[in-house]
């Protein structure tokens, strides 16, 4: 026998998972995180026995309930399910799968929808911080299909829009976590920066890269692998994540000159496979590392605005992603104010996902 539990599957912004709402779980943690790697298929590389899509980008899980802050509508959980490991990580945000927060909310019928736009104000529950989301509510219901497209995404849909007010130091307490522009580890200088997703950006020369690889191409590489995560778990510390051996941040970010026009290009460790794309929050902050001076990605975008509100491109192996940023210049270290960019969601399937009853007879 299995046991059934509603959830909707959907795309947000270039990753997929599952969306529920939180009292469909229960909320003992271990438990919840056996139904979902249940739920998902892990560990087992190919999520053979669930409906995981064998990569982290497709094996995220977002849960959603009414808030109870005064100036949010939703708490949004966010889990990462790792693919091939019994692992299911809170330790991080995720602003692609918040992209389709809003319409599941709208969905769920715990958000009424105002005509031709709603806006949803979410609390993101890992990090802390509010994000607003304006979904496209003609007649007063979602509407996914529009002209909006995102690069990572084959088809056109409606536009969600994302602003992030004040997320500098969501998980390491500031800015630039080390408290410099650039720390050197094993001989190779990087960056270290949080502006909604602690990420850690090096020159993709300095570990003998162009930068232009394709993400295959950079898995496969073991020795790049390995240098890069000793990288990593010592820079874990230095950015006040602690032991970062099982959590899937910071995200390393190989930088070099763009090549199409943006600000610069990145390909993204997130931390183990490469991304596709680049995570939105992932791009917020390396857009703002692009802006900051002193840091190893201004040396080569070599901008120098002085605008308080600047678009930056940030290329990847997929297109670009724009990132709007505003900033007071007023201060020694400029002080971000708001990120705003574009996103696309779609609500893919709706139903129970079913798990084997020897999981769900823990629950009774
Ligand atoms: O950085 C992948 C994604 C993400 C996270 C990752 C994300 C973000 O593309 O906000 O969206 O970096 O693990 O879903």
């Amino acid at each position: 026998m299995q046991s059934a539990i509603p959830c909707s599957l959907m795309r947000g912004g270039t990753s997929k998972g599952l969306f529920f709402m939180a009292d469909n779980l229960p909320e003992e943690t271990a438990l919840r995180d056996s139904i979902l790697l249940a739920a998902m298929g892990s560990p087992d590389e190919r999520q053979i026995d669930g409906v995981g899509g064998a990569h982290p980008l497709t094996s995220k899980i977002a849960i959603v309930k009414p808030s109870t802050l005064p100036n949010a509508d939703v708490d949004y959980l966010f889990l990462q399910v790792s693919v091939d490991q019994a692992l299911v990580s809170d330790t991080q945000n995720c602003g692609n799968m918040l992209a389709g927060v809003g319409p599941f909310a709208i969905e769920q019928g715990i958000i009424k929808a105002t005509e031709d736009e709603t806006f949803v104000r979410i609390h993101m529950v890992n990090t802390g911080g509010i994000a607003i989301a304006k979904v496209q509510t003609p007649e007063g219901k979602v509407d996914y299909s529009g002209d909006a497209r995102i690069d990572g995404v084959p088809n056109n849909s409606a536009p969600i829009f994302l602003e992030f007010l004040n997320i500098a130091g969501s998980s390491c307490g500031q800015l630039l976590p080390t408290g410099n522009t650039i720390d050197s580890i094993d001989g190779v200088e990087v960056t270290c920066i949080d502006n909604g997703m602690p990420v850690v950006l090096i020159r993709a020369e300095d570990l003998g890269k162009t930068g232009y690889e394709t993400p295959q191409e950079l898995e496969n590489d073991e020795q790049l692998k390995q240098r890069i995560e000793s990288i990593r778990l010592q820079l874990g510390e230095m950015m006040n994540l602690g032991d970062v051996s099982k959590k899937t941040v910071p995200k390393m970010s190989l930088i070099a000159a763009a090549r199409n026009g943006g600000a610069i290009c990145t390909r993204t460790f997130i931390p183990h496979r490469v991304h596709e794309a680049i995570g939105v929050l992932g791009a917020a902050s390396v857009a703002t590392a692009c802006i900051l001076p002193g840091t190893i990605a201004q040396s080569i975008v070599n901008t120098n605005s002085q605008d308080v509100v600047q678009l930056i491109d940030v290329e990847h192996p997929t297109g670009a992603f724009s990132v709007e940023i505003e900033l007071d210049n007023n201060v020694a270290l400029p002080d971000i104010k708001r990120v705003a960019l574009l996103r696309t969601a779609r609500l893919l399937m709706r139903g129970e996902v079913l798990v084997p009853d020897d999981i769900n007879q823990k629950l009774n």
